[in-house]
């Protein structure tokens, strides 16, 4: 593992890959977060100019609105799109689609923001996106569609799948907003562990992305309504970061694809992308197009290293700690137990409650929580069914050992995601910084993977 960890460090670091000719002035997507008040409010002002734009489609698709094409889009690629090899391509095209018209036809200067929920992954009901003057907050629970009652797109209409008024529940439905997303140090495990393009693909789709599906809940769990919620993109584009990331991390594999399509045949980077028209005079492109965010025609960004709360009181002293704490053999015999135990879920109750916040819980400040599971009907709307199913479970049991691993090995770690930062104003990470949390991360994963064959 050591091996590893001294081969990712430089590559994480380095803040853009080489772009080609076709592509030498790279945009940079940012987080939320980083951008300014007044670019928050260009952006926003932007979708709600596509929503009052006419459609381009053909009057067929019965289309209210340029906006409503999108959602029109993504509904029609339900089944190309999802649970298959062509989830990450389908959505990298879309997005760019997407942030292209939002720029030729409503006119807007800046580049598709991303979500990293990694930052809200311990309290999501408590995000920034979700005040007034961004994407509105959770919808009414005494209200029979849950429409959201707040922020600028209050009034919006879906089109499709159905008529209906933008809907939010968030906790997936329970109504009790007790969600818990992917922490960075779970997030950082499935991207250095995934070492095949569909296994990494299948991770990270089956896992964090529909568990922010549900969290949110009302039409962001619903397949087929989801990009009427303009957090849609957001979301997606912070997916498609995690798969830059990975392409990053492991430079041999950046641009392999493979494994299953849809229809069951043998995915191939030659397979066409199809956006349905959404933009007329945009030619169909092969998946290979898609492998490359520095690709040129019509690929030509890169991600920032997003924000963090508290920055410069942890980060690297915390990244020292856990190096240090790891290179030592001092595995308690509690953590192995932890990182062999069967049940994860219900570790609280079998030990007191005493490494893991339960994920409820809003007041401890220094530990992680598991990430809620994908509820199992949710799961079966987003196409995840049978050994998917079964292969989803398991990773999601492996996440909760691994955040009690660390919660009860490592009790001086300070995720950047502990809720006692919270209150700490955000700030946008450096390449340096970058690069000390992953030596943090890997330490941590990697005394995992010793405590689990102990
Ligand atoms: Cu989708």
């Amino acid at each position: 593992m050591l091996i590893s960890l001294v081969a990712l460090v430089p590559l994480i670091a380095a803040a853009t890959t080489q772009p080609s000719a076709a592509c030498a002035k790279p945009a940079v997507r940012r987080e939320w977060r980083e951008l300014t008040a007044a670019e928050q409010t260009n952006y926003i002002d932007a979708v709600l100019c596509l929503k009052s734009q006419k459609s381009k489609l053909p009057r067929s698709a019965k289309s209210p609105s340029r906006f409503d094409d999108v959602a029109y889009t993504h509904m029609m690629a339900l089944d190309v799109a999802h649970s298959s090899a062509l989830f990450l391509p389908w959505h990298r095209a879309y997005l760019a689609a997407y942030e292209s018209i939002l720029q030729s036809e409503c006119g807007y200067k800046g580049t598709l923001p991303y979500w990293d929920w990694t930052v809200d992954s311990q309290a999501p009901e408590k995000s920034v996106l979700w005040s007034s003057k961004a994407f509105g907050g959770d919808g009414d629970p005494s209200s029979t569609n849950l429409c959201i009652r707040s922020g600028p797109f209050k009034a919006w209409r879906s089109a499709f799948a159905r008529r209906m008024c933008l809907a939010r529940s968030f906790g997936g439905g329970s109504l009790d907003s007790t969600a818990v997303l992917y922490s960075p140090e779970a997030i950082y495990m499935l991207l250095s562990r995934s070492t095949t393009y569909d296994d990494f693909r299948s991770a990270l789709e089956e896992g964090p992305h529909n568990n922010v599906h549900s969290a949110i809940g009302g039409d962001m769990a619903l397949i087929d309504m989801s990009a009427n919620d303009p957090v849609f993109m957001l979301h997606h584009a912070n997916v498609d970061r995690m798969w830059a990331l990975w392409q990053k991390m492991h430079p041999a594999l950046a641009g392999s694809y493979g494994g299953d399509n849809a229809d069951g045949t043998a995915a191939d980077a030659g397979d066409v992308i199809s956006l349905f028209n959404l933009i007329p005079s945009q030619p169909k492109r092969p998946v290979s197009a898609m492998l490359n965010t520095t690709g040129g025609a019509p690929l030509c960004y890169v991600y920032s290293n997003s924000v963090r709360a508290g920055i410069g009181a942890g980060g690297t002293a915390n990244a020292r700690r856990a190096a240090a704490e790891a290179a030592g053999d001092a595995i308690t015999a509690e953590a192995a137990r932890l990182a062999r135990h069967a049940e994860p879920y219900e570790l609280d109750a079998a030990r007191g409650g005493a490494a893991t916040p339960a994920q409820g819980d809003r007041g401890d400040g220094a530990r992680l929580r598991c990430a809620t599971r994908v509820a199992g009907h949710i799961a079966a709307q987003m196409r995840v069914g049978g050994a998917a199913f079964e292969r989803a479970r398991a990773r999601e049991d492996a996440q909760c050992r691994f955040v009690h691993f660390v919660n009860a090995q490592f009790a001086g770690h300070r995720s950047h995601a502990a809720l006692g930062r919270a209150g700490r104003a955000p700030a946008a990470v450096s390449a340096a910084a970058a690069a000390a949390d992953a030596a943090a991360y890997e330490a941590l994963a990697a005394a995992f993977e010793r405590a689990q064959c102990g």
